[in-house]
């Protein structure tokens, strides 16, 4: 499918602010490409299509979980609002003919991240937590961040992602959890800022 076709397919599958969304993470997602050299048709592509079930009804995109053999089944007993990202993963490849698999994992991990993200994974989940018209506490340190360093700009949007789910008293997927340990480590291991003369 052609790159004007699949942008239709998306405006179908969602509502007006949602594209917008949609449009917002694209550019950002672009941005952080070039700076940190991943590829930027991968990061479009992903981008354009990392939040395709977001407007399912919560219905619909159970059936897919239960039905698909892709799909872990704990995520039935965890928030919702993580189901799109794999779900969206699974439809696109089927009914839009994405075969590239970096890309179609980009979208799985897009909500929960997932420990060992590649370089993409990065781009397309720090791109969908500070595009522009986020406002999320802590967006701002998030944004600082990702001028230079994308790996601190993730742990730190983990952390912000974890910290709202533990302050509404809302269960924490374990998925997350161990994106977040993952990039402590990463983060940890690498030289501090101030020490790299
Ligand atoms: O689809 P978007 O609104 O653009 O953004 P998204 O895909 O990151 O996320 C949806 C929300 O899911 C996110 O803001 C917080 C919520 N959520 C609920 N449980 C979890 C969770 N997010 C993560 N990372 N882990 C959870 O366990
Ligand atoms: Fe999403
Ligand atoms: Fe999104």
């Amino acid at each position: 499918m052609d790159r004007v076709k699949l942008v239709q397919a998306v405006e179908e599958q969602l509502t007006r602010s949602r594209f917008e969304h949609t449009k917002r993470v694209i550019a950002t997602a672009l941005t952080l490409a070039k700076r940190f050299g991943a590829d930027q048709e991968q990061a479009e592509l992903a981008a354009l299509l990392h939040d395709y079930c977001k407007c399912w009804p919560e219905e619909r995109l159970r059936e897919v979980i239960v039905t698909g053999d892709d799909f872990t089944q704990d995520l039935l007993q965890y928030n919702k609002e993580l189901w799109h990202a794999p779900v969206g993963a699974h439809i696109v490849k089927q009914d839009l003919g994405v075969v590239d698999k970096e890309v179609l994992d980009a979208i799985c991990y897009h909500t929960s991240g997932r420990p060992h993200m590649t370089l993409l994974d990065k781009v397309i989940f720090v791109a969908d937590y500070m595009e522009p018209a986020r406002r999320f506490p802590g967006v701002e340190e998030v944004r600082l961040l990702a001028e230079t360093d994308l790996d601190r700009a993730l742990l730190k949007s983990l952390d912000n992602t974890l910290l709202f789910l533990i302050q509404r008293g809302m269960t924490v997927y374990p998925l997350t959890l161990s994106a977040r340990n993952f990039m402590v480590d990463q983060v940890h291991q690498s030289k501090p800022k101030e020490e790299s003369l």
